[in-house]
């Protein structure tokens, strides 16, 4: 019995199912968000009840469904503890069980590629993630990654498995499905028969371009890529709101700006712009009001022109008063006005974080020194 080999051409991602014949207890590894639908029609025809949805690794080139999954088949997810992905109901560490029916899981910590990677047996395959590659290995240049580790782990951990065993990596970018220990150990150009500081030397020499989503896939994979902010919302759900069309994530917001949808307006002073940050290409219309003031006829006018109808309006500010106040007026002007959750500042455990100049950013938003 051989795992199933699911194939996510957008990235080049493996993602397998296992199952135990008699329960039909199942467990899938790496699955990717966008083939949520392919993965669940597997599940029904096979018959199978997914228990476990498990991560090898953070993936800095794709998001993974295990949220998703979870949500829509009640499995449970489990990641190695050491890639930090809090939500994962099982935090795995070297050694560890997962058991489907009469079948075994078994982690093996395989760090390298990131700090946290793992690999994992079941009977005689190994499914190394990016770890062990075909006639390769994961790159070692980025998250946590380290050349001596993934030198370890393939000479100390993998290749001390049968030679016999099936191995099922976790990418491949030339449409090669698997191979075997025995050849990887006795044949794999950049490690079989290298010193560790050869070895090294490869490494530092690859020169890959980084991965086109990183910055969005790593974020997300560290929630199973599921994004909640302090309330659970979801990243990609409007919360209603009274006096205008909702709250709205900074995620979302960029997604509707970015596809056309919306009209990003920035209501923070020129001032505040300079010192904090800019978001380059929202339209810059300060929301001035003062204790006991009416509202400035100014803004009126510009919002009318910012927001043309037909379209939203997303209005953002530092800590999501302003936001809020100006998408109430912009509604009663008879727009579709959402308010961009928290700020630049209003909770930076949520959305914004600093820059790395020191300015604050949101998630999800192009952001530019001011
Ligand atoms: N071009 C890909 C990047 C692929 C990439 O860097 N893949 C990682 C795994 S996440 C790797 O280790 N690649 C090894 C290699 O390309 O040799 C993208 O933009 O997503
Ligand atoms: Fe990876």
């Amino acid at each position: 019995m051989q795992p199933i080999q699911l194939f996510d051409p957008a990235s080049s991602t493996y993602t397998y199912v296992m199952f135990d014949e008699a329960t039909r207890e199942a467990v899938i590894i790496d699955p990717v968000d966008e083939q949520l639908e392919r993965d669940l029609a597997t599940l029904r025809q096979y018959g199978l009840k997914l228990l476990w949805t498990v991560e090898t690794h953070a993936h800095a080139d794709h998001i993974t469904s295990a949220g998703l999954l979870a949500e829509h088949t009640g499995a449970q997810t489990a990641a190695p503890q050491a890639c930090g992905i809090t939500t994962a109901a099982m935090q795995l560490v070297d050694g560890d069980e997962l058991r489907f029916g009469s079948e075994v899981l078994k982690a093996l910590h395989t760090p390298g590629h990131t700090a946290g990677s793992m690999s994992f047996l079941w009977r005689d395959h190994v499914l190394t993630g990016d770890s062990l590659l075909v006639n390769g290995c994961g790159r070692t240049d980025f998250q946590s990654g380290s050349a001596e580790d993934m030198y370890h782990s393939l000479t100390q951990v993998l290749f001390k498995l049968a030679d016999s065993t099936t191995v099922w990596p976790g990418h491949d970018y030339q449409g090669r499905t698997h191979t075997t220990i025995g050849a990887e150990r006795m044949g794999n150009p950049r490690v079989a028969g290298k010193s560790v500081d050869a070895f090294k030397d490869i490494m530092a020499a690859l020169n890959l371009p980084r991965p086109r989503r990183i910055d969005e896939a790593v974020p997300a994979n560290l929630t199973s890529g599921v994004r909640h902010d302090a309330d659970g919302m979801d990243a990609h759900t409007v919360r209603p709101a009274p006096g205008y069309a909702g709250d709205v994530s900074p995620a979302l917001a960029c997604a509707w700006w970015q596809s056309g949808q919306a009209v990003l307006v920035d209501v923070r002073t020129d001032a505040e712009r300079e010192w904090v940050g800019f978001v380059p290409g929202a339209v810059a219309l300060a929301w001035k009001q003062w204790p006991g003031m009416a509202m400035n006829p100014a803004f009126d006018e510009e919002i009318m022109e910012a927001g043309p109808k037909g379209k939203k309006l997303v209005l953002l500010c530092r800590s999501g008063v302003r936001s809020v106040a100006a998408a109430k007026r912009a509604t009663e002007l008879g727009l579709e006005a959402y308010n961009i959750l928290e700020g630049f500042e209003g909770d930076p455990d949520s959305h914004a974080q600093r820059g790395k100049k020191g300015g604050w950013r949101l998630q999800g938003l192009p952001w530019r020194q001011g």
